[in-house]
């Protein structure tokens, strides 16, 4: 039966993304404000991506959130801050309007369904795409325009990076409100055409320790990380603007190296230590210095975040050598995945000369496979109808 009071749905997608200058630790927990700022690249979304649908209707009886299609509990605290904040501006938004807006659904219940197309909680940066979807889509379906940088990083620091595509700049802020806390797009996407990114995925187990805790007592331990905060930080930020604007993949390369080096120094610095790389992490880092020494320059440069799967960076004149090294060094296992996703790689033999340089043990499967993809634009909007995760009734279709 059709409802007199019929659904108000959106859907939307949202990215990954990548810090090559790393966040670490919140000078404030409740508004997740940063200690320092940090820099990332948004992974396109052909390969990595959260959809999301919300829905509003008068018939609704409660919020309810489903994720990859099981229900879950939708009073958390980041979930419930991201909700009070998308209401609190759309009345703000309504108050300030003079004109007769129909008193649409602010207190409406949402119904929200969310999806990844790869796996949760794999050091994939699922929270920041999907926090950036929900900020996305729930803006939408309210009607509210604008700044969402406060909205998806009250989900997760790293959200607010997903707002925007290509390289994007998270500002610390200086205010005690965090209203400069914001996301900003340093270059497009189309800036830099030729830079490609390999994720090396070498566990989809779910980590030990989660980032939100593990940067908490970071904060409260780390001595090197008030260091990196305040003295590191602010003119690698700097510089690598710089490197990005002059597509200087060399300088860009060895910084994020470099600053990801430091990222896992402050977790050894904690106290207890917080270890995210494995044997296969650090085999991946020798096999990235002795290719670049190899060509004698720094073609290749890895990043690893609270996991210990390795995000490569290089151009797309060196993807397949790469690739080729790397399943030299890893011989692919028959797993049931397949070695290589994402954008088509040529195959390519790889030198004996190379082979004699990268001189490491075959460890075979220990990367599982390779997802390769490049930087990406922001957050869309689909319009198909088809593509809703809920149906007309405001409940999953996977579910149905
Ligand atoms: C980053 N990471 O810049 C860094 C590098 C992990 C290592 O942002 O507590 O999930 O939700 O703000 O954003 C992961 O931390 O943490 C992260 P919360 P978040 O990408």
């Amino acid at each position: 039966m059709a409802s007199e009071n019929p659904l108000t749905i959106v859907t939307c997608t949202a990215p990954v993304n990548i810090a090559v200058i790393k966040y670490w630790g919140k000078r404030d927990e409740e508004l997740v404000l940063p200690l320092n700022s940090s820099l990332s690249v948004t992974l396109h979304q052909d390969q990595l991506k959260t959809t999301t649908t919300a829905a509003i209707s008068k018939d609704f009886k409660e919020d309810r959130i489903w994720l990859n299609g099981t229900e879950v509990d939708v009073g958390q605290p980041r979930l419930q801050s991201c909700l009070g904040e998308i209401r609190r501006l759309a009345r703000k938004h309504r108050s300030t309007d003079d004109g007769d807006t129909p008193p649409l659904s602010l207190s409406y219940k949402v119904h929200i369904a969310s999806e990844n197309n790869f796996p949760t909680a794999a050091g994939l940066a699922s929270s920041a795409a999907g926090y950036a979807c929900l900020a996305y889509t729930l803006a939408r379906v309210y009607g509210v325009e604008g700044e969402l940088s406060e909205v998806a990083r009250r989900g997760s620091g790293s959200a607010c990076r997903s707002l925007y595509g290509g390289f994007v700049e998270w500002h610390m802020g200086e205010r005690a409100d965090g209203k400069d806390s914001i996301a900003q797009q340093v270059a497009p996407e189309s800036h830099w055409p030729e830079l490609r990114i390999l994720i090396l995925v070498v566990s989809t187990e779910k980590k030990l320790t989660g980032s939100t805790a593990g940067m908490q007592t970071s904060v409260e331990t780390s001595t090197l990380l008030q260091f990196r905060a305040t003295s590191v930080v602010p003119a690698r930020m700097a510089e690598m603007i710089q490197c990005i604007r002059e597509r200087d993949f060399p300088g860009f390369g060895q910084l994020t190296m470099k600053d990801s080096n430091q990222f896992h120094a402050t977790c050894l610095d904690t106290f207890p230590p917080i270890s995210y790389l494995n044997d296969t992490s650090r085999h991946i880092m020798d096999l990235v210095h002795r290719f670049n020494a190899h060509h004698g320059q720094t073609k290749v440069a890895y990043t690893f975040d609270a996991g210990p799967n390795a995000v490569v960076f290089t151009l797309d004149d060196t993807v397949a050598e790469f690739v080729a090294a790397v399943s030299h060094c890893f011989p692919p296992e028959s797993n049931g995945d397949k070695f290589l996703k994402g954008l088509p790689v040529r195959p390519v033999p790889l030198s004996d000369e190379l082979k004699t340089t990268l001189a490491l043990d075959p460890t075979p499967g220990g990367v599982r496979y390779i997802i390769a993809t490049k930087a990406g634009p922001g957050p869309q909007i689909l319009d198909d109808p088809h593509l809703h995760l809920l149906g007309s009734h405001g409940l999953p279709k996977s579910a149905a």
